[in-house]
């Protein structure tokens, strides 16, 4: 027998490409199909044909229009020098309109352009999903990952256009650019108060941080039961002690609980998916309804007042104030002070002496 195949495909077929099943509108499946030996070690090794439809090539060119522009951009504003846009390139921005133009439209050079671009990447989104959505009815399949893709489009709007719309200015919204839009994050954070108090943000990190552990768990599950035919599914279904039932024990061995093979994938859908409309709520929210997340934190409950064990913080010196009774400096100088002084000096292009005790005791001087 070859060598057994799993996930890492070792022996990989050479055939004619598979078409894949009937569909009701083949006309718009391209014809271009091959094969990649480097890919087969991923995944599977056939490409194309591609089904790309109307859906699609419109996407990609609004897309594609979007994130030209956004470089045309980014391009212009290091004076069209090439070395300097590559050199640049991560910390370059589309920024969105300043606050005084709301949620009017301004001149391109002020935000119109990136209202232009932002228009065009949701477009090609929105048209990406229908692709997606539709696709997956033509293959007569359920339309679960268009709606996990939808609940990250949730996140997408909010931050780029429902809260801006909410609180009136585009100023509001992130701006294109890698570093620029983790300034933006930081800032937001600053600025609303600390967003590590927002349970929305909170839940979003469990969700995302218990997206990563379900991955982890699962994968590491199949590929640990890979050289039993975990992913035969024909095998699985129908015998006794297969893979699949292997991982499971294992699991209620292991912490007395099992999912089942359909369930897992609900806990891993549910998960990610939960990431993103949590933290879509979360961001919504902020600037919204709550203005500083760490002062509704203490209001709640939830983060405690500071201990008094400080007294006030300095205050400015009053007019005054310093007049009264002053201790004056003991004999042998004050412990860890320069004592060069201790006799005094002459104050420079006079020949006034002052000693340390003058001022010390001349709130005039120390002023
Ligand atoms: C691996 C699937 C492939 C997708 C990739 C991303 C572009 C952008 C455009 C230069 C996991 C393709 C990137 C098309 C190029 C221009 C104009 C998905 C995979 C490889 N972020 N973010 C990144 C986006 C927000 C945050 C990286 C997009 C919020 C932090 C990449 C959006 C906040 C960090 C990126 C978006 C936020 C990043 C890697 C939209 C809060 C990082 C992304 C449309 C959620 C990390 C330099 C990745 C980094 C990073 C893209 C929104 C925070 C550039 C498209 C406003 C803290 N973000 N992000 O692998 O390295 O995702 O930044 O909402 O540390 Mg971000
Ligand atoms: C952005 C969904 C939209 C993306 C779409 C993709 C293209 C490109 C091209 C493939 C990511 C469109 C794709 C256009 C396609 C190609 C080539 C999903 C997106 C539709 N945080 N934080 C989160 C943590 C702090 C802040 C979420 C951790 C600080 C803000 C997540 C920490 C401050 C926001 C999370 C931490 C801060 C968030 C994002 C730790 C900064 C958000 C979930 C350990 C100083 C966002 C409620 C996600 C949110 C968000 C994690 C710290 C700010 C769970 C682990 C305190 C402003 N943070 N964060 O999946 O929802 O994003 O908050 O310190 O807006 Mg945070």
């Amino acid at each position: 027998m070859a060598e057994y195949q799993n996930l890492f495909t070792q022996v990989q077929v050479r055939h004619a490409p598979d078409p894949g099943v009937g569909i009701p509108d083949p006309e718009n499946r391209g014809e271009l199909a091959g094969f990649s030996g480097l890919l087969g070690r991923i995944g599977d090794a056939q490409i194309g044909p591609i089904h790309l439809g109307w859906l699609g090539i419109l996407s990609l060119i609004t897309g594609g229009l979007s994130i030209v522009i956004m470089g045309l951009v980014m391009w212009s504003s290091v004076g069209w020098d090439p070395v300097q846009f590559v050199r640049q390139l991560p910390w370059l921005a589309v920024e969105p309109p300043a606050p005084e133009y709301g949620l009017s439209i301004p001149p391109l050079n002020e935000g119109g352009w990136w209202i232009l671009c932002g228009a065009l990447l949701t477009t090609a989104i929105g048209l990406w999903w229908c692709r997606m959505y539709t696709r997956a009815r033509a293959l007569g399949m359920g339309t679960h990952v268009a709606w996990a893709f939808a609940a990250a489009i949730w996140l997408y709007l909010v931050l780029g256009f429902i809260r801006p719309v909410l609180m009136g200015e585009w100023a509001q919204a992130v701006p294109f650019g890698i570093f620029p839009h983790l300034d933006w994050t930081a800032a937001f954070s600053i600025r609303y108060g600390n967003l590590f108090y927002n349970p929305f943000h909170m839940l979003s990190i469990a969700f995302l941080y218990g997206s990563a552990l379900l991955f982890a768990m699962h994968a590491g599950t199949i590929l640990a039961a890979a050289k039993m035919g975990a992913e035969r599914e024909v095998d699985q279904i129908t015998d006794r002690g297969t893979a699949a039932e292997r991982s499971q024990l294992f699991w209620r061995w292991t912490m007395g609980f099992n999912a089942t093979m359909e369930s897992i994938h609900r806990w891993a859908w549910w998960f990610a998916v939960l990431t993103v409309i949590t933290g879509g709520i979360g961001i919504v929210l902020t600037g919204t309804a709550v203005d500083n997340w760490y002062l509704w934190g203490q209001k709640h409950g939830l983060v405690p007042d500071y201990p008094e064990v400080w007294a006030d913080p300095a205050y400015p010196v009053q007019p005054g104030e310093l007049e009264g009774p002053w201790q004056t400096p003991p004999p042998e100088g004050l412990p860890g002070l320069d004592t060069s002084f201790r006799d005094g000096g002459i104050l420079p292009g006079t020949d006034i002496r002052l000693t340390f005790a003058d001022v010390a005791l001349n709130a005039e001087s120390i002023r």
